[in-house]
């Protein structure tokens, strides 16, 4: 009987047994994930980690973009935007966010600016979620000239974009101070001031989600990097600290997150350095964890898996 074949029913039951591995990407270095579910897909845009072994920093000239409809098989399409199509932009395509709104795709993007001391977040537009995408204003949206917060000139980094049921756009981004700013409904103005978030060792990574009647604002705290995370009722704040949501990647001194809920589950997608012998801080890999609630809305803190 065909089921008394030991080799057909192992290739069966891997079949049906199908696991995600992690890393979830393993051809190429992938960091900072940003996750977007459009149309029953999930798309992933990443950085892509491209230092040589022996190079202790990073060097990133573009992002990629995969899809998948499982969430385990990841399908990598054309390099969707590089630091070059930013003609103000000087180098580093770091951590960025991709949303949808009126059938089009904005892409914010940390970048260094190439005339104004420090990073600065630029905006690229597409028609479609793979791109191709292009600079949609010729010039920065945030620049360090415009947050002065603090001495220090790479705190316009990581933003994260977010729609409010209202529709009101949001942009909240920052590294040391987080920072948010209201966006005009063409997604590449802001509309109003800049505002500055009160957040226990905040570093960098904000990502803004909403749960049922709950916004969550999650965030990289400390160095080496956990992953905090606040709650609050609204989009503005006040925000309450909820506590580590996720531990030191690793052998990667930065963390970064992305939180999605995807065909009745939740993700929570992160890099590390789990690339064995080569991995490390500025050779990182995406990995995908579950992501639990609990019933007063707050999160089950995450465990790192390899599967
Ligand atoms: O990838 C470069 C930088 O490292 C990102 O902008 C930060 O969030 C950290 O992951």
């Amino acid at each position: 009987r065909w089921f008394r074949v030991p080799g057909l029913m192992f290739l069966l039951c891997s079949i049906l047994s199908v696991r995600a591995q992690n890393p979830v990407i393993t051809h190429k270095y992938t960091a900072d994930p940003a996750a977007m579910v459009y149309n029953d897909s999930v798309y992933l845009y990443t950085g892509h980690d491209e230092a040589a072994k022996d190079f202790h920093y990073y060097d990133m000239k573009e992002w990629l973009v995969f899809s998948s409809a499982d969430m385990v098989n990841w399908k990598e399409h054309k390099v969707p935007l590089r630091v070059r199509d930013f003609s103000w932009a000087q180098s580093d395509a770091w951590a960025s966010q991709v949303i949808a709104r009126n059938g089009k795709f904005y892409w914010y993007a940390t970048l260094m600016h190439g005339s104004i001391d420090g990073k600065a977040i630029g905006v690229a537009v597409a028609d479609n979620p793979l791109g191709p995408f292009r600079d949609a204003l010729g010039k920065a949206l945030i620049t360090n000239d415009m947050t002065k917060a603090t001495a220090i000139s790479w705190d316009d980094l990581d933003p994260t974009v977010f729609i409010d049921d209202d529709g009101q756009a949001y942009l909240y981004w920052g590294n040391t101070v987080c920072y948010y700013a209201r966006l005009k409904d063409n997604m590449i103005e802001l509309d109003g001031p800049i505002h500055t978030v009160d957040l226990p060792d905040f570093t960098e990574a904000p990502w803004i989600h909403k749960q049922g009647d709950w916004y969550y604002l999650s965030y990289a705290s400390q160095f080496p990097e956990k992953i905090s995370y606040a709650m609050s009722r609204s989009v503005t704040g006040p925000w309450e600290y909820r506590g580590i949501l996720n531990e030191i990647a690793g052998n990667s001194n930065t963390n970064h997150q992305s939180i999605i809920h995807y065909k009745g589950k939740d993700y929570f997608i992160y890099h590390n350095g789990g690339i064995p012998t080569d991995g490390g801080s500025y050779r990182r890999s995406v990995c995908i964890d579950y992501l639990y609630y609990n019933e007063d809305g707050t999160i089950k803190r995450i465990v790192m898996t390899s599967e």
